[in-house]
């Protein structure tokens, strides 16, 4: 008999960790399903006794259905919502001005370190009796506390003595969508739009809901819905209309809406004859243009510009600079609030300093003249979101500017999302980099929450890496990149040790079997990406236009600076691209202190070396290798890596159902193999120059060189499409 209770009790708990997972992977980390057995569900069962969930306004009452839905499935019970907060509640979700004196006295104070978005859930003990609070001083707030609560619970936090005060650092908490009109997207690696233009604004989708749930969930507030590559009819009378369903939609989740601004839209839809930002008819355009958004969207966010970028318009197009343009739009936005959010990423054709160097001349002279409604935003690195960049100069040199941050979630440059690679790992390094702008101590964080200059507005924006595929971001481990950009994107200041757990305790499992080894998999694997494609600092030698896979010796490209050659520089002697005084001096946009550091090939962390040094194939690194050794060796480390994380995954095999256990298993395989065409291409290619044998322990090339440059994927997704 005895046996016969552990056998159904072993099915039961079976069963329920089996449920805890949802194999498709639609439910992200939020779940769908019953949590685990745990210590913790005796304690969670009484707190949810009985809930008041202050549900007076309509971002509340979601916030109220998003609670109930969550603890009922998590509990796998239903549970009794009361309208009245009473003496028998055990769990109160209220704003603080709905709060009863007694509870207010105890922690009134908390609520000043909250502001608009912040929250608290702390246990109280109200006559004696322990209740579980969840407090704000906004709807926002709440909105906030519920899904944090949703996530504690099903990462199995004891909540009996908690105290925690949470507040984004950041205002604006951004995902740009770079989504065209025909619903493909530039650069994304998940099937097509979200936004199903035709459909709109009858048909709101369910994934819209989904879609708001998730990033709320984690703290983005703004989405920009358009391609940066921007097309002018968003902002005619038709698409306004859709637009505002979507905003409708998100509202609710917190989200406000940016589009981006085209900047010859005055020519293009307004018919005029030219989109001077100094012409009174074209701010006049434009003033109206925000007007008439506003009527349909009165939070719009505002602009998302990239101009005279690329090809795109922009105010040099007249002869004017950038502070013209975003001032113009800034004038337009401003009585109602909008932000205009002007891109930094610019190089010229007419231009042949080294490319890296462009933005910051560029930009830096403008320090202190743009309205207080703009702001700049900044890629992390000086090139193009590399599997590592060292960290972008213009983040030590605006003191006036607020300098948003923008990161790239999708895998444009780590393998598309075929390749498992986790980016906060990489923000992370960005963010952590001491800039020295005011001495020791000055991070780029520092720079992004705006606690180093005091800053009045703040912002991160992520490239979106999300589209229709079911599981949303098409590699199931990628939906971590779009959750830990959101987490960092609220805290600057977050691990990407703390970010992974959190991930893989909310997505599959809290069983420490699990979860250590895939953390450590985790936040091993953006290393093995810059291992097997770009070690010791080479950087953009990806194939042209789809950028998926090598293609250093790529040359014939109408502008130099499109062509891998221009940054390797790999000639008979040596590789690299000399950055220091004796090159391009790049080096001098940087602090003092680190412009010294980085100078001295002896200096420079070794990971940054052929960003700024040309270097002879025998310099000795630090591991008394070669350079050409080196090099060989870590391409070779990469493929380990990979190797080592199919180990992990099929070790992990019993944690999972069979359809994600799969899943992941043929796309590391697929990442193995690219790990070793890598290698072997840029390999051979290297050699060419290098004139030298391979190291010991370098696997030999299957293929020749030839074979390699004879590859060609024209139908490879993402592909920039000539959108004019
Ligand atoms: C590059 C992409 C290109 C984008 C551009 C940008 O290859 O598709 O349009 O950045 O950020 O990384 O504007």
């Amino acid at each position: 008999m005895k046996s016969l209770k552990f056998i159904v009790l072993f099915f039961a708990v079976i069963s329920i960790q089996l449920q805890a997972q949802s194999p498709d992977g639609y439910d992200l980390w939020l779940g769908n399903s019953a949590i685990e057995v745990s210590e913790f569900e005796k304690e969670y069962k009484t707190f949810t006794t009985s809930v008041y969930f202050q549900s007076d306004s309509e971002m509340l009452t979601v916030a109220e259905q998003e609670m109930k839905n969550g603890l009922e499935k998590m509990l796998g019970q239903s549970l009794d919502f009361t309208k009245e907060l009473n003496s028998n509640s055990t769990l109160i979700v209220a704003k603080k001005n709905a709060l009863k004196t007694e509870i207010l006295n105890s922690i009134s104070s908390d609520f000043d370190k909250l502001g608009e978005e912040g929250f608290i859930i702390k246990t109280i003990k109200v006559k004696g009796r322990k209740v579980l609070l969840v407090s704000a001083n906004s709807d926002n707030g709440i909105l906030y506390g519920v899904f944090r609560l949703l996530h504690l619970m099903r990462t199995q936090v004891s909540l009996s003595e908690i105290n925690l005060i949470d507040a984004p650092k950041v205002d604006i908490r951004m995902l740009n969508h770079w989504d065209n009109l025909d619903r493909t997207v530039e650069r994304g690696y998940a099937g097509f739009s979200l936004w199903n233009w035709q459909k709109l604004p009858e048909y709101i989708d369910q994934r819209y809901i989904d879609y708001a749930r998730a990033n709320a969930s984690i703290g983005i507030n703004a989405v920009s819905l358009t391609n940066v590559n921007a097309n002018a009819l968003i902002l005619t009378p038709m698409y306004i209309e859709k637009v505002k369903a979507l905003a409708n939609v998100f509202r609710n989740y917190g989200i406000k809406v940016y589009l981006t601004a085209r900047f010859s839209a005055p020519i293009e839809i307004g018919g005029l004859e030219t989109a001077d930002p100094l012409n009174a008819s074209v701010q006049t355009w434009w003033n109206t243009k925000v007007s008439e958004i506003y009527k349909e969207i009165p939070d719009f966010g505002g602009f998302l510009v990239k101009a005279n970028s690329e090809g795109q318009p922009g105010p040099q197009n007249y002869g004017r600079n950038h502070v013209d343009g975003a001032n113009m739009l800034a004038t337009a936005l401003s009585p109602y609030k909008g932000n205009v959010i002007w891109r930094a990423f610019v190089y010229s054709e007419h231009d042949d300093t080294d490319r890296a160097k462009q933005a910051y001349a560029e930009f830096v002279p403008y320090d202190g003249r743009f309205k207080d409604n703009v702001l700049v935003q900044v890629k992390n690195g000086a090139i193009d979101f590399q599997p590592r960049e060292p960290f972008h100069p213009m983040f030590g040199a605006m003191e006036k500017t607020p300098l948003m941050m923008e990161f790239q979630i999708t895998q444009e440059y780590t393998g598309f999302s075929t390749h498992l690679v986790f980016l906060p790992k990489l923000f992370e390094e960005v963010l952590d980099s001491d800039t020295y702008q005011k001495g020791k101590g000055s991070t780029v964080a520092k720079v992004i929450d705006g606690s180093l200059h005091n800053n009045k507005i703040t912002g991160v924006a992520g490239v979106a890496n999300i589209g229709t595929d079911l599981n949303w971001t098409g590699h199931p481990f990628a939906q971590a990149n779009w959750y830990g950009f959101g987490r960092l994107a609220w805290d600057p200041y977050l691990s990407s040790n703390t970010i992974a757990d959190e991930w893989i305790k909310a997505t599959y499992t809290t069983n420490k079997e699990f979860v250590e080894p895939i953390k450590k998999m985790m936040l091993s694997s953006r290393e093995a990406v810059v291992n097997y494609m770009d070690p010791l600092g080479l950087h953009h030698i990806f194939d042209t236009g789809h950028h998926y896979g090598p293609g250093p010796w790529v040359n014939n490209l109408s502008r130099p600076d499109w062509n891998p050659v221009y940054y390797h520089k790999a000639d008979t002697e040596g590789i690299g691209f000399d950055r220091t005084p004796s090159g391009s001096n790049a080096t001098e946009q940087y602090a003092k202190e680190i412009e010294k550091l980085y100078n001295n090939p002896k200096t420079i962390p070794e990971e940054y070396l052929l960003w700024f040094h040309h270097l002879p194939w025998d310099y000795k690194l630090k591991n008394g290798h070669t350079l050409w050794d080196g090099i060989a060796l870590k391409y070779q480390e990469g493929v380990h890596q990979v190797e080592a994380m199919i180990t992990t995954w099929e070790n992990a095999k019993s944690f999972l159902s069979e359809e994600e256990f799969n899943e992941v298993v043929m796309l590391l395989k697929i990442q193995l193999k690219e790990a070793k065409w890598w290698r072997d291409a840029c390999l051979l290619y290297f050699q060419t120059f290098s004139q030298r044998e391979l190291p010991e322990g370098v696997e030999k090339p299957k293929e020749t060189l030839e074979y390699y440059q004879s590859l060609k994927f024209p139908f490879a997704p993402g592909i920039r499409p000539r959108w004019n």
